[in-house]
């Protein structure tokens, strides 16, 4: 039985002993969630790029950016055959549609009047391929923990919350703050491994801020991150820390023929007369009359690319690096480290989604248990969550994975790394648990995974060998052995 199965059974146990029961509610859902795309929120504080960058993993405009009444509220987007917006209420009233219009920017929800207050979260379903695999949860800035906006963002972090809406987070971060990582502690459950990193990751966002504009901003910013990632505080609360200049994917996955044909007359200009300029936002967008586009064009491009954006298109562009708007989109979206981060949620998340789905399942029914030791079917349910977590193996990677990443076990640095590599941080395939090509025939990857293991089991059964670090051996000597025996030629 596949672990969703597994989730599935205790689940509808679950809903039947609780038929009647108030707190049943907090199953409402739980099964269609299984089956459907897995849920990633987007969180971080207030301007920290989180709506820009959910544009740019969809590929469109969709979420409206900077403040607006809709950006208080939390909102999901997901792929669907129809193009419809439900709001849900605060009150618990049934949730209603929504009008709404979408000229060129984002979406723009009619409230009819309500407050942003009164809304619990806006369900929009829009027909994308950027939203088949995940449903993204856009939420405000969770600056202020006393605000009630803010409270409803940080639901999403919130240990106490019953059953997180998200079954993954990725968080983003303008530059590290104590307070960052306040928050980023809070979001961890009690009890399948706290504090969990391995449903979160960091992203360091804005990262064309980094370097003041400058052409070298996004080698400035991926040693910031990575350094930031090697932080004990930060391996404990999330996977890996990655940086993306969100606002400069967006754009280029938007580009227009426009915005193409004023950068190209930019780029013709002499270099030195428009350098001047280009130091700052303000120089840029008052330049003087003889520059090309008028002062407001200048600023309309300035907002679609900011002055780090608009300096590397110029660079292409003179260099003739790129010749056309496909090219010069593809170039920025490159450079902007949106790849490297759907590669990444491709690896940690989507590739692990049943895994992550099931367990955000079972931790549904576990706070209802929890809650409620005294009804009948608490005791049993709690028995087979019990069950299915120890028996499945790829639960018992995760929480293994989250207890190398948090410091629990001690080793020495290369174990703890290739510890964490087998039990697939770095993605779930073989070649990316052992750490070689891509292209490894099956032999070689089940001879590497055979080398591999004998490293482990020597290390289990050395005495002297921590008992923490022989019981996280004994997990990567299951997921080698399962490794080796798949990839048998038939
Ligand atoms: N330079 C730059 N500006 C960005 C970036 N991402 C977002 N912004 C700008 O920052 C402001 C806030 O962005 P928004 O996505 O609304 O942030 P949110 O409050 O976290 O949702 C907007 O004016 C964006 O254009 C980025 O990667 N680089
Ligand atoms: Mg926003």
């Amino acid at each position: 039985m596949t672990l969703v199965e597994q989730a599935r059974n205790i689940l509808v146990d679950a809903q039947t002993s609780f038929a009647g029961h108030p707190d049943k509610a907090s199953l409402d859902g739980a099964l269609e969630r299984l089956d459907g795309p897995l849920r990633v929120a987007i969180a971080g504080k207030v301007k920290a790029g989180k709506s820009t960058l959910l544009n740019a993993l969809v590929g469109e405009r969709l979420a409206p950016t900077d403040t607006g009444e809709c950006t208080k509220i939390v909102t999901w987007y997901r792929d669907g055959h129809t193009y419809q917006v439900m709001m849900h209420p605060v009150d618990g009233s049934a949730p209603m549609q929504a009008r709404f219009h979408r000229d060129e920017g984002a979406i723009e929800v009619d409230l009819q009047g309500r407050e942003a207050m009164s809304i619990e979260r806006l369900e929009v379903t829009w027909p994308s391929s950027g939203l088949r695999k995940l449903t993204l949860i856009d939420t405000p800035g969770v600056d202020s923990l006393t605000d009630g906006i803010a409270n409803r963002a940080f639901e999403f972090l919130d240990p106490e919350d019953r059953g997180t809406a998200a079954d993954a987070v990725l968080y983003l971060m303008k530059h590290i703050h104590s307070s960052d990582l306040r928050l980023l502690e809070a979001f961890h459950d009690d009890s399948v491994a706290e504090p969990n990193p391995v449903n979160a990751v960091a992203v360091l966002s804005r990262a064309d801020e980094i370097g003041a504009g400058r052409l070298d901003s996004m080698s400035s910013a991926r040693r910031i991150a990575k350094r930031y990632g090697q932080d004990g505080r930060m391996k404990r609360l999330v996977q890996v820390v990655v940086p993306v200049a969100g606002l400069l994917a967006e754009t280029a996955e938007t580009l227009t023929e426009w915005e193409f044909k004023a950068l190209r007359q930019l780029a013709d200009a002499p270099p030195k007369e428009l350098e001047p300029y280009l130091l700052s936002a303000d120089r840029f967008v008052d330049a003087r009359p003889e520059t090309p586009l008028t002062s407001l064009e200048r600023e309309q491009l300035l907002g679609r690319f900011g002055l780090f954006g608009i300096r590397l298109s110029l660079a292409l562009l003179r260099r003739n690096v790129v010749e056309s708007s496909v090219e010069l989109a593809d170039e920025l979206v490159s450079r902007s480290g949106l790849v490297e981060l759907q590669t990444l949620l491709t690896t940690l998340f989507v590739d692990r989604a049943d895994v992550l789905k099931a367990r955000s399942a079972l931790l549904a029914v576990e706070r209802l248990c929890t809650d409620n030791p005294d009804h009948p079917a608490s005791r049993d349910l709690l028995l087979s969550i019990e069950r299915v977590m120890a028996g499945a193996h790829p639960f018992n990677e995760l929480s293994t994975l989250a207890a190398v990443r948090s410091g629990f076990i001690k080793a020495k640095d290369d174990d703890l790394q290739a510890l964490e590599r087998i039990l697939g941080s770095s993605g779930t395939a073989p070649w990316q648990r052992l750490s070689i090509d891509e292209a490894t025939p099956p032999d070689d990857i089940r001879t590497a995974a055979i080398a591999e293991l004998g490293r482990w089991q020597r290390l289990a059964e050395n005495p002297f060998t921590t008992h923490d670090l022989v019981t996280a051996a004994r997990v990567a000597i299951r997921t080698l052995e399962a490794m080796i025996t798949d990839s048998v030629p038939a």
